[in-house]
């Protein structure tokens, strides 16, 4: 039997994680938005596409969440994006009602299922998500570690001219300025980008990352990155629905960790069919865990912003 991935927002990263998913063939998709007409006629498009690439996975557009029962993956991309000029945090308050009330919904038909945060101000989200659906934290995690690495690996490509297949980055941290790029150990063919490039072009590189998103949204004028992101989530989404045990920088509730406790923040951690498997402590200098605890730090004071209580799933 296919699996069943509910993508909930079909504005641009909902469609493009919907697309990517079935195009590789995850399981059957159902995309929701509030809009009527428009995730039926992106669903349609999209599998008109599945004969000439040659899919074999359903996309189907609905506004109801009775569409979307029994799900093995629910995709949260609903929430408003950012404007020029905008923060990601600035988006609290209206994205913290959406996806209250989008996940109470779709947890209460899928009450097994493995939740992929995208929505910011993404930690905090997360952090919404875990209250109203109840589940454990192996199952509410959030995208930001897979794109911010994409992004970093990306400027690694340009700046040294290499395939980008030889490239590996780390970044941790919330997904937010404070992010923690560790050029330590982000390699071209194994080899730190530390022994490759001087101090100043690492400190560009690093920089460039931290302000990828913006870089993005300011170019657009309107609404922020899509591609890198659908496709970030379609990476988790695999290695979760494949059962591959593959170690991703993901958002993810922290006990402990890293001496981190009860706050969501990008580490790398172990996917597969039971969602989030190990959490990694990897070895960290002094200033670079100093430089992680303040972007905990940063996303704890965002969510102590949060509502005391949430309507949890099944009252
Ligand atoms: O790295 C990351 N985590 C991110 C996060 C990378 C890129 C984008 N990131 C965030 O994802 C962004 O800041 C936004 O908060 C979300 C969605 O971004 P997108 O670019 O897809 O925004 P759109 O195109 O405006 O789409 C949002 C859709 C739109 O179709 C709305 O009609 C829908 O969300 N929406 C809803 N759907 C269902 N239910 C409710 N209540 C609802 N409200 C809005």
């Amino acid at each position: 039997m296919r699996n069943k991935i509910t993508v909930i927002g079909a504005g641009h990263v909902g469609e493009t994680v919907a697309y990517n998913c079935a195009r590789m063939e995850l399981g059957d998709v159902v995309l929701l938005d509030v809009i009527e007409g428009m995730p039926q006629g992106k669903a349609l498009d999209a599998y008109q596409s599945a004969p000439i690439f040659g899919f074999d996975a359903r996309v189907h557009g609905t506004n109801d969440y009775a569409d979307t029962a029994g799900s093995d993956l629910v995709v949260m991309t609903a929430g408003l994006p950012r404007k020029p000029g905008m923060s990601r945090d600035d988006l609290l308050n209206k994205n913290t009602e959406i996806v209250a009330d989008c996940v109470r919904r779709a947890s209460q038909v899928s009450p097994d299922a493995i939740l992929i945060l995208v929505t910011n101000p993404l930690d905090a989200m997360c952090e919404v998500a875990r209250r109203v659906s109840g589940f454990p934290r192996e199952r509410v995690l959030g995208m930001a570690g897979v794109l911010d690495s994409a992004r970093m690996r990306a400027f690694m490509a340009m700046e040294l001219g290499v395939s980008v297949e030889d490239t590996h980055a780390f970044v941790l941290g919330g997904h937010g300025d404070s992010m923690v790029p560790l050029p330590r150990y982000s390699t071209v063919a194994g080899v730190p980008i530390t022994e490759l490039l001087p101090a100043d072009r690492v400190d560009a590189l690093v920089e460039r990352t931290r302000k990828g998103g913006g870089e993005i949204v300011s170019l657009l004028k309107s609404g922020s990155a899509y591609y890198a992101p659908g496709l970030a989530v379609a990476e988790m989404a695999e290695a979760i629905l494949r059962d591959k045990h593959k170690i991703l920088p993901c958002a993810t509730y922290l006990q402990g960790e890293y001496g981190i406790r009860d706050t969501y923040v990008g580490v790398p951690v172990q996917l597969g069919r039971r969602g989030v498997e190990k959490v990694f402590e990897i070895e960290l200098t002094p200033e670079e865990r100093t430089a992680l605890h303040a972007s905990a730090d940063s996303v704890k004071s965002l969510m102590d912003m949060l509502p005391a209580s949430f309507e949890p799933a099944m009252a």
